[in-house]
């Protein structure tokens, strides 16, 4: 939309040449510098296809001294660099943007770095190349009978890397809590090429400032992720997940609550969906499969189509006979309370596959609607919903507005799905959504970061103090502004003439 027109481009990057592309192949090797039409288009383009970059070159390097390298060369050069993982990202912060007047960006990609370092079975630390593939990071720790302490929809493409670039939350943080409680350690390098080895595995280490935090939800503005140490779970035996319907909000709440107090020491998930993102996910499987010849893969759960919400349960413990009880006691209980209406309990791993492609299908879906406009907040979990219901009011029938997320956390995406980006159902939404986020203290990010989306909305959620160290952070660690320029940061704070 308009953030074209508001952005200052930062003049002082240079215009890629031969030169660099000869030095590039010099240091990578041939085949790793890539200039190749097709795959520019996709690495320039991210996963909603709503930001898109002209870069004309992709790097893949293979190890820390090769992103050593790259980095101080582009430094020196003063050439834009975009650290780029799986582009699943969602705030357009992983493409390069405003670089189609000059050729100044690189994309610098970790994936070639993809190999697990060590794994020690007693603390369960992992040690790995930060290109690794979060599901393939699942499926080896499987074999040792572990899991990763986060899961989200976007595990076959997204990279650990990325994850910890974007402090990715998921599905599991209500249990195994966020990355900066997870990751141990992480190995990064600067945009002068310098590599900061914080690559411990030690659960307690209080020996001065914990660098690590730093990089951990920094976006790719301040070094470049090359390995990461991280804590692993043991893999419990018992999981239950329950697909449940609430008649309305406050029963969501109220089962909220419960689920803690009763279920507590076993709950691993707690989502849930309004009934405009489950008629917007079952449409989704329903064409999806139709193709498959595979429709009841698209049933709904439940017996009815006709209720407000929807909620997921999960528990994971140690013990099939005891969980299972608890659980089918929570709710028995919660069904004879009124809290919710309608119930399953998955009968095996397949059922509960089929009950978490629903939730995990929600953003695709929504992709595939249309235009979206996404927000991803952190709001009081008592006021979360009116928020959904206001804009409801505000947008009428000119678009659709869709509620879900991670209940548990207090974190709501609320997502406005129209047939073409709009101006004037722009104008109902911002600054409407921000600032009544603002006004409850929440955040207007919780999980996604800040990207190119909202560089400029940093101050609905930060004091301008502690922006203004942010700034001068992102100086000291950069001081050329060649890092993911025009993201996380508001312009005049992250890049420097
Ligand atoms: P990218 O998208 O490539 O990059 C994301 C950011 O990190 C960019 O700013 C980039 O510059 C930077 N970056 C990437 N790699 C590195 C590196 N090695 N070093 C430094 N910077 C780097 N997020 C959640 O928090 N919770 C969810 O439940 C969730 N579900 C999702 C479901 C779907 C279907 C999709 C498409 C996205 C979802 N996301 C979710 C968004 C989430 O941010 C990403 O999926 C993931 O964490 C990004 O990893 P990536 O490797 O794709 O990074
Ligand atoms: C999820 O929880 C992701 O599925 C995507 O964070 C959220 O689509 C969204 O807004
Ligand atoms: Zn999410």
């Amino acid at each position: 939309g308009s953030a074209a027109t508001e952005i200052q481009r930062n003049t002082s990057f240079s215009t890629l040449n031969v030169d660099d592309i000869s030095y590039f192949k010099e240091i990578l090797g041939e085949k790793n510098v890539i200039q190749d039409k097709d795959v520019l288009l996709n690495a320039n383009t991210d996963w909603m296809r709503k930001y898109k970059g002209s870069s004309k070159l992709l790097l893949q390097p293979k190890t820390t001294n090769e992103v050593s390298q790259i980095l101080k060369y582009c430094n020196s050069r003063r050439l834009a660099v975009v650290p780029q993982g799986g582009n699943t990202g969602l705030v357009g912060g992983s493409v390069p943007v405003f670089d189609e007047v000059k050729s100044c960006h690189v994309i610098i990609n970790v994936g070639s770095m993809n190999n697990i370092i060590a794994f020690d079975k007693v603390s369960g630390t992992l040690v790995c190349e930060a290109g690794c593939i979060l599901e393939n990071l699942v499926s080896f720790l499987d074999d040792q009978g572990f899991i990763m302490p986060l899961d989200l929809g976007a595990k076959g493409s997204c990279q650990i890397g990325g994850n910890v670039s974007t402090n990715a939350g998921g599905l599991r943080l209500v249990r195994y809590g966020s990355l900066h409680g997870n990751v141990l350690g992480l190995e990064v390098v600067l945009a002068n090429g310098d590599v900061l080895d914080m690559l411990g595995t030690l659960r307690k280490d209080n020996t001065g400032y914990d660098l690590k935090h730093l990089f951990i939800g920094s976006e790719g503005s301040l070094g470049i992720v090359t390995k990461v140490s991280i804590l692993t779970p043991l893999k419990l035996s018992s999981v239950n997940l329950a697909f449940l319907a609430c008649k309305d909000y406050f029963s969501c709440q109220k089962l909220l609550l419960e689920a803690k107090s009763k279920l507590g020491e076993i709950l691993s998930a707690f989502e849930f969906l309004d009934n405009q993102a489950m008629d917007l996910v079952r449409y989704f499987w329903l064409e999806k499969l139709k193709v498959l010849n595979h429709l009841e893969g698209a049933r709904n759960p439940l017996h009815s189509s006709m209720h407000n919400f929807y909620v997921l349960i999960e528990t994971t413990g140690s013990n099939e006979s005891y969980d299972r009880e608890k659980i089918e006691a929570f709710l028995l209980r919660s069904m004879e309370d009124g809290l919710i209406s309608d119930g399953v309990l998955a009968q095996d791993i397949n059922q509960a596959s089929s009950f978490w492609r629903i939730r995990e299908g929600v953003p695709e879906a929504l992709m595939k609607a249309g235009a979206v406009y996404k927000y991803d907040l952190s709001l009081p979990v008592e006021k979360m919903y009116d928020l959904v219901e206001e804009m409801r009011l505000r947008l009428g029938q000119t678009a659709k507005v869709i509620g879900y997320g991670h209940l548990g956390d207090g974190n709501l995406h609320l997502n406005i799905s129209a047939p073409q980006y709009n101006d004037a159902i722009f104008a109902q939404i911002e600054p409407y959504v921000y600032e009544w986020t603002s006004k409850h203290r929440g955040s207007i990010s919780a999980e996604h970061g800040l990207g190119l989306m909202k560089a400029n909305k940093i101050f609905y959620s930060k004091s301008p103090e502690t922006v203004q160290v942010m700034g001068s952070i992102k100086k000291l660690l950069d001081p050329n502004g060649i890092l993911n320029p025009y993201k996380v940061l508001p312009y005049l704070l992250s890049s420097y003439h």
